[in-house]
This record gives structure tokens, C-alpha cells and sequence, in this order.
């Protein structure tokens, strides 16, 4: 019988790494990761229960928001909130920030930009869905917080992480030493160390993306598709492609299988889908320490500099070698310099 390490007893085992750390961060993963088993409870009875469908209201995004992204992100910021380890959120349902300005919040010292519930479109049709949270540490305690505390590069995350509500619930976060994954076993409620140390393998034979736009696909992107459709068992060519339409079921894959996750600019979305602060860095950290690469198809996205909460931008996530080879094609056949291409050094200083 192999010991059983729970997410508590790990966070806690690793604070010892950080011989500074006075258990704030811990307590803020611990306060992540309570929330997470509840949204995880209505998540697998949804169906059952009149949370699924929409509310008739549309987001700061533009899209139809469903029941279960309102009651997720009512859970994450009231567990937040409570926690008393974090002073600000950013998340994808709110248009603002959201300051907690209490007592027992006065001293905290965390920000935690959050997409509650990616994928949401997947819900009623019983498909994989995730949260993504990405935290950062105020820039002063001597100055009240402010948007410029979130607003930093991916590069300044202190931890990130994703939570997969899929065949089995998975917790898989870093705080920079590397990515583990965590299984929640419900019948003790916990979520338990089931991948340690995950390593993304270095290439993979899976692609991912929505093909659907090939039309409004820059070149590079039309022509990277080709080459994975091309004939040649020398490279285990044509690759499979899979596509489940949630960031986090397809990374999670890629994570686990080797693969490549991609969200181009298009001409329908020309500074991509996904939102930079709370889904694009966070997968980003979590993939680069699990030995991965993230890319705006030219660019590191961690590296990327945020200047607005809810900014976009083109997403290349996956195995290193097949990241490689798709901003190979970027710049030959999407230079920077090209109308494709330039628009992405809007998003870097
Ligand atoms: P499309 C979910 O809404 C999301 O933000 C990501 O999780 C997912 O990868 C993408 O949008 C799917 O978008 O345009 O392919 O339906």
C-alpha cells in the first residue's frame, strides 16, 4: 500500500523549500483547493440539478454565461474572500477587479487572477471543463493594491495552476520547482499526490487545434497543419488530431501524452481567444516546469507584457519540439514583420 500524500501534507512538506515562507501561499492553495471540491460537487451533478443552461445574462466577453461559471466563480471568491491570504482577484467573469478589503485581509499579501470555469460551452453536453488560477504577490505592502499589481508579466507568477473536472478530478499547480498533479479521491475528499513531478514529453504525434477557422488561420498556422498531415512515418507522421474546445482538457493531454495545443490569431480573432492573465499564463508556467513550451507563435508568453485584464493573445502550448517546429513556420511563412505578425508586438514592450 503505497502513503498516501494528500495536497495539504505536500503544499506543507514543500513550504519547507522556502525557508522564509510563513505559510501564507500554502494557505492560499489550501483555500484554492477547498473551493475546487465544491465546484467539483456541482460540477458532477449538474443534470441532476437546475444548474445547468445559461442565465440569460452575457459576460464582459461577450458570451453566454451559464449557471455553473456563476455559482464557480461565487465559490472561488467567497473561499478567497474568507481565506484571508488575498487582496485582489481578477477573474474572467468580473469586467473589474475585485478588492477584499476586510480585516482579516489587511495584511494579505496575494493577488489570484482566475478563469473559475473554462470551457463552459462544454457543460451541458457532459465534456470536460476546468479552472485556471495564476497567483502573483503584491509589488508593495507600503501602497494600497492596485490594477499594477496584477498586470505583471507571467514571468512574476509565485504559483499557477489548473483544476480538470473530467473522468477524475485533477488538481495540477507549480510554484516554479516544478508540476505535480493531484487526484481527488472522493471517498476521503482529498485530492491525493497521483502525479508526481510531470514531465510534458518532449514531442508528441497530437495536434490540437479548431480547424473549423483553417480559413481565417495565419499562413504559418495553415501551412504547421499541413506538415502534420503529411505522410512520413520517419516522424510518426500524419499525426491525430483531437480537439475537446476546453484549454485545459486539450493542455492537460498534451501534458500528460505530448501534443500541441494551438489558438492562433485569426482574422475572426485577431489577438487571439484566450485571455493572457488567467488562462494563457498560467498553463504557460505549468507546461514550461513540466519541461514544455509557450509561445505566442514568435514570443515566450510568460514574457509577454500585460497591460490590460481581460487581454488576449495567440496561444502555442505543448511538447517543446512541436512548439519549435510551428513558430519555425510562423516566421517563415507569418513573419512579425508581416500584417499577420505585427499586431502581436502591440502585446510586448
Ligand atoms: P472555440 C473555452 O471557451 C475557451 O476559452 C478555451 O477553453 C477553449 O480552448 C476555446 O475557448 C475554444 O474556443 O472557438 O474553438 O470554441
Amino acid at each position: 500500500m503505497t502513503k498516501v500524500i494528500t495536497l495539504g501534507q505536500f503544499i506543507i512538506e514543500r513550504q519547507a523549500d522556502f525557508p522564509y515562507a510563513k505559510g501564507e501561499l500554502s494557505r492560499l492553495l489550501r483555500d484554492i483547493g477547498i473551493a475546487s471540491k465544491i465546484v467539483n460537487r456541482e460540477v458532477n451533478k449538474a443534470g441532476l440539478v437546475d444548474i445547468l443552461g445559461e442565465t440569460g445574462s452575457v459576460n464582459i466577453q461577450g458570451e453566454r454565461v451559464k449557471k455553473l461559471d456563476v455559482y464557480a466563480n461565487e465559490q472561488f471568491i467567497s473561499a478567497l474572500k474568507s481565506g484571508g491570504e488575498c487582496c485582489m482577484i481578477a477573474s474572467e467573469e468580473n469586467e473589474e477587479l475585485i478588492f477584499i478589503d476586510s480585516e482579516i485581509s489587511s495584511e494579505a499579501k496575494y493577488i489570484v487572477a482566475i478563469d473559475p470555469l473554462d470551457g463552459s460551452s462544454n457543460i451541458d453536453v457532459n465534456v470536460s471543463v476546468g479552472t485556471i488560477f495564476s497567483i502573483y504577490r503584491r509589488r508593495s505592502m507600503d501602497v494600497p493594491v492596485s490594477a499594477e499589481d496584477v498586470l505583471q508579466r507571467g514571468l512574476r507568477q509565485v504559483a499557477a495552476g489548473y483544476v480538470i473536472y473530467g473522468s477524475s478530478t485533477m488538481l495540477v499547480y507549480t510554484t516554479g520547482c516544478g508540476t505535480n498533479g493531484f487526484t481527488l479521491d472522493p471517498s476521503i475528499g482529498e485530492f491525493c499526490l497521483s502525479h508526481p513531478d510531470l514531465k510534458m514529453p518532449q514531442t508528441g504525434t497530437i495536434y490540437s487545434v479548431n480547424e473549423g477557422y483553417y480559413v481565417h488561420f495565419p499562413e504559418g498556422v495553415k501551412k504547421y497543419i499541413k506538415y502534420c498531415q503529411v505522410e512520413d512515418p520517419s516522424t510518426q507522421r500524419p499525426y491525430t488530431s483531437r480537439y475537446v474546445g476546453s484549454a485545459v482538457a486539450d493542455i492537460h493531454r498534451s501534458l500528460i501524452k505530448g501534443g500541441i495545443f494551438i489558438y492562433p490569431s485569426s482574422s475572426h480573432v485577431p489577438q487571439g481567444k484566450l485571455r493572457l492573465l488567467y488562462e494563457a499564463n498560467p498553463l504557460s508556467f505549468v507546461a514550461e516546469q513540466a519541461g514544455g513550451r509557450a509561445s505566442d507563435g514568435y514570443r515566450r508568453i510568460l514574457e509577454i507584457k500585460t497591460t490590460a485584464i481581460h487581454q488576449r493573445t495567440p496561444v502555442f502550448i505543448g511538447s517543446a519540439e512541436m512548439v519549435k517546429k510551428a513558430e519555425e513556420f510562423m516566421a517563415r511563412y507569418s513573419p512579425r514583420n508581416s500584417p499577420e505578425g505585427s499586431l502581436n508586438d502591440l502585446l510586448v514592450e
